[in-house]
């Protein structure tokens, strides 16, 4: 099993059409952990289409205004608390992340929620715009805001159990299971220990160290790429992992 992994592109896809002219059609699967850029995505998607593999990909925050039913072609699958097997692993995850949560569902149901429960406020604060400082005083509009804020976590809460939940429905073994999300998943070891893999992006930058078992890579520095460090990897995945990390030359 032969993965090409990438992330936090962030509209830049001269450096993915660079990417796709530097690597051979050798993949099994290819993993995108989120931040295309809400209106590159199609043009993205079609350049990678051309490798003839199975495109796993996640949201991040830049793809806020991407929805959940869009289609990319029907190579290409949206990573959110499903499963989707390739040979003998299986690879799950979940779209957005705390810093946009975009239109991931599970933070559109806590907030549509919170706009029912905070009805009067929001009529206040849009009709009432003379006495909008008076609103923005009352007690009623500090606990839309906390809520709000709130929202944010509980989203994230919502969608780790969402992992957890499609892992055990499925009966998958941890140790054949790739999860991919934007940004890094903290406690993994106590939620699914033993898991063989975790591929995110987010923070700008390639690192990769294991931890209780599990493998954790960032592949997130391809619109920011030094000559020092890989902003892609390719992922051997046999009886152990290789990855070797790769970089694109930008520089014309
Ligand atoms: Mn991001």
């Amino acid at each position: 099993m032969r993965l090409l992994a990438f992330s936090d592109v962030h509209h830049n896809l001269m450096a993915v059409r660079k990417l796709r002219a530097q690597e051979e059609n050798s993949f099994d699967a290819i993993v995108v952990a989120g931040d295309i850029g809400s209106n590159s995505a199609p043009d993205f998607f079609k350049i990678l289409s051309t490798f003839k593999c199975p495109i796993l990909y996640v949201y991040g925050n830049w793809d806020h205004e991407l929805t959940y039913k869009s289609s990319f072609g029907r190579n290409c699958h949206l990573i959110h608390s499903n499963m989707v097997q390739i040979g003998k692993l299986s690879f799950t995850g979940f779209s957005g992340c705390p810093t946009n949560w975009g239109m991931n569902p599970i933070y559109g149901k806590l907030h549509r929620q919170i706009e029912a429960d905070n009805a009067d406020v929001i009529a206040a604060l849009k009709n009432d715009i003379p006495s909008i400082s008076k609103t923005r005083r009352t007690k009623a509009y500090q606990k839309y805001i906390a809520q709000r804020q709130l929202a944010k976590s509980e989203a994230l809460r919502l969608n780790r159990q969402g992992v957890s939940n499609a892992m055990r429905e499925a009966g998958t073994d941890p140790q054949k299971c790739i999860i991919i999300t934007h940004e890094r998943l903290s406690r993994l070891s106590q939620e699914l220990p033993g898991t063989l893999l975790h591929i995110f992006g987010h923070i700008h930058k390639y690192s990769d160290h294991t931890f209780k078992g599990t493998r954790y890579i960032d592949v997130a520095a391809l619109d920011r790429p030094r000559p020092d460090v890989g902003n892609y990897a390719t992922i051997e995945i046999d009886s152990r992992l290789e990855v070797e990390a790769k970089c694109i030359p930008l520089a014309q």
